[in-house]
């Protein structure tokens, strides 16, 4: 009998798979793309990006960058999925979800987080100040105490009379692009060349109390990683959670795949293996190069590249047309 071991010492690895392709991706050198530094971000997002670039103008790294922009939906009370002004949970409550990850592979978390305006500068902090990546509910509230921020009323006038209204049909079915979804997941390359990403999302509206989607899971909502690009997701968390969306498109860009190529596969997959009839997803991502993509399911998704002074919001290519 062939022990397994011996098994695969002789048995090629291509002879196993021969259909596998293992050409990689090799590392780019550190600089800033030719276009010069860049932020990307998804939906319409020009404030954002515009602060993301004023970070950067001011010397910033790429993780200044991000955190500085995608601060601006989570305090902005018109944005209703995001931060503060966010829809809540069927029962009332406005529960934030937020990751932020750097160039060296560092990355923070919170999940289930109540009462704070910027949960994203709170992730940072998690990630430079504790030796965890994510905290959660009550443990990520009393952390961001400890830390100086300050107890707020996230839900506003508006939000409360929405899911009063709401409350009397209680009928949940999420809607593709229907809820203004804002959710904003942001990625940028530095001066050095350096890149990072961030991700902040009250979550879909009126969710069963305690449930968290893909936006603070790193490798779901968010991925980055330095030697190669970084990805982001939007749309119905449950199908990015499935499928490691974020880091499925940085692992497609590191076989070779273009930011575009790879953020199409990435939903040609959810689109084979699950229910995506009226559910939107969408992806943008952004290589070591500087060369970014997005593609969506529905049509519907845009997203907002800042460079070079210019800011331009793009509507992505889709699945279904
Ligand atoms: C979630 N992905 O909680 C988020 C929602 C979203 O734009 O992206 N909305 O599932």
């Amino acid at each position: 009998m062939i022990n397994r071991r011996r098994f695969l010492s002789v048995s090629s690895l291509a002879g196993l798979f021969p259909t596998l392709s293992f050409k990689t991706v090799s590392p780019t050198p550190n600089e800033a793309p030719a276009g010069g530094p860049l932020v990307i971000s998804t939906w319409k997002q020009p404030k954002a990006n515009a602060a993301a670039q004023a970070a950067l103008d001011r010397g910033g790294s790429a993780l200044d960058a991000v955190e500085a922009g995608v601060r601006i939906p989570e305090a902005d009370p018109e944005d209703m999925s995001v931060g503060y002004g966010g829809r809540p949970d069927r029962d009332g409550r406005v529960t934030l979800d937020a990751c932020i990850m750097d160039e060296k592979g560092n990355a923070g978390s919170v999940v289930f987080l109540e009462h704070i305006m910027h949960p994203i500068s709170v992730a940072r902090a998690v990630m430079e100040k504790t030796p965890h990546v994510m905290l959660a509910g009550e443990g990520a509230y009393r952390f961001a105490l400890s830390q100086g921020f300050k107890k707020e009323n996230l839900l506003t006038a508006k939000t409360e009379k929405e899911w009063r209204e709401w409350l009397k049909t209680a009928k949940y079915k999420p809607i593709a692009n229907i809820e203004r979804h804002d959710t904003i997941g942001m990625l940028s390359i530095d001066a050095q060349g350096n890149i990072s990403g961030a991700c902040t999302t009250s979550g879909l509206a009126y969710k069963m109390n305690g449930r968290v989607g893909d936006s603070p899971i790193i490798g779901a909502g968010l991925f980055v990683d330095n030697e190669i690009g970084g990805a982001c997701a939007t749309g119905l968390g449950e199908l990015v959670m499935r499928t490691c969306g974020s880091f499925l498109v940085v692992e497609l860009m590191r076989q070779g795949r273009t930011p575009q190529q790879a953020c199409e596969e990435a939903a040609l997959r959810i689109v084979k293996k699950q229910d995506y009839k009226d559910i939107q997803v969408g992806f943008v991502a952004v290589n070591k190069k500087g060369e970014t993509g997005a593609f969506s399911i529905q049509p519907g998704f845009n997203y907002t590249i800042t460079q070079d002074k210019q800011t331009k919001v793009i509507d992505a290519p889709s699945y279904l047309k």
